[in-house]
C-alpha cells in the first residue's frame, strides 16, 4: 500500500514533561478486546502494533441533534476504525479554538516507538470528512520528553481513506505514552469549528 510519507519534521524539542496531565480526569479505557473488531485499517494489522492501554484528551465533544446525544471520545482516535473520530471539544469560535488541546495515548508498556500513521479529519464519508477541521500541525510529545513538531497535507477524503499519512522516525523513541497537541488547523466549512482526529496508530 502506498503510504502519504510526512516530508516535515519542523522542530525537534528536548523538554522535561511532567505528569500532570495524567489522572486528572477519567477517560474511556481503551479495552484490547474491542481493538480490531470493527472496521479496520489494513495498516492496524501489522505486526509491531502498539497496544493502548488508555486514551484520553483534555476535552471530548458531546453534542445533541434532533434529541439524540452523540460523543466523540478519545478512545475513537484508536479503535481500529477510521469512520469514527476524537473531536475536540473547546470552547468558542474561531480558527484557533483547538489550539493546545491534546490526545494522550498510554501504552500497555514501554515499547520502541518507530513508525506512527495518522488518519487526519473525520473519515466517516465525505461531506462529514470536508465540513470538519483536521489538523495541520501536531506537536508530539514522548514519555522520555522527546518532542517534535509534524506538519501534515491537506488530504482529500479520497486519498485519507486510501491510506495513512506516516511518520517513520529517524531512530526508536522508547517510550510509555505519547501526547498529541493540536497546533494550526485546516479549516473546513464556515461556522464549522470542530477539529477531528480518525486514528492515530504507533508501531514498534
Ligand atoms: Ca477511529
Amino acid at each position: 500500500m502506498k503510504r502519504q510519507v510526512i516530508r516535515r519534521v519542523i522542530a525537534l524539542v528536548l523538554c522535561v514533561m511532567t505528569l500532570t496531565a495524567l489522572g486528572t480526569t477519567a477517560f474511556a479505557d481503551v479495552k484490547a478486546s474491542e481493538k480490531g473488531a470493527k472496521t479496520t485499517p489494513s495498516s492496524s494489522l501489522q505486526y509491531g502494533a502498539i497496544p493502548v492501554r488508555k486514551a484520553s484528551a483534555s476535552s471530548e465533544l458531546t453534542e445533541t441533534v434532533s434529541g439524540y446525544t452523540y460523543s466523540y471520545p478519545a478512545s475513537n482516535a484508536v479503535d481500529g476504525d477510521i469512520t469514527t473520530a476524537w473531536i475536540e471539544g473547546a470552547k468558542g469560535a474561531g480558527a484557533g479554538e483547538a489550539w493546545g488541546q491534546t490526545l494522550l495515548l498510554e501504552f500497555d508498556g514501554v515499547y520502541n516507538v518507530s513508525q506512527i500513521d495518522f488518519w487526519l479529519g473525520w473519515a466517516r464519508n465525505r461531506e462529514l470528512f470536508e465540513m470538519n477541521k483536521k489538523p495541520w500541525s501536531l506537536e508530539v510529545t514522548f514519555s522520555n520528553g522527546e518532542a517534535y513538531t509534524l506538519e501534515f497535507d491537506n488530504l482529500s477524503y479520497n486519498e485519507t481513506v486510501r491510506s495513512p499519512q506516516t511518520w517513520y522516525l529517524d531512530y526508536p523513541i522508547r517510550a510509555s505514552w505519547v501526547q498529541f497537541k493540536i497546533m494550526t488547523v485546516y479549516k473546513g466549512w464556515d461556522g464549522v469549528d470542530d477539529t477531528c482526529i480518525s486514528e492515530i496508530a504507533c508501531y514498534q
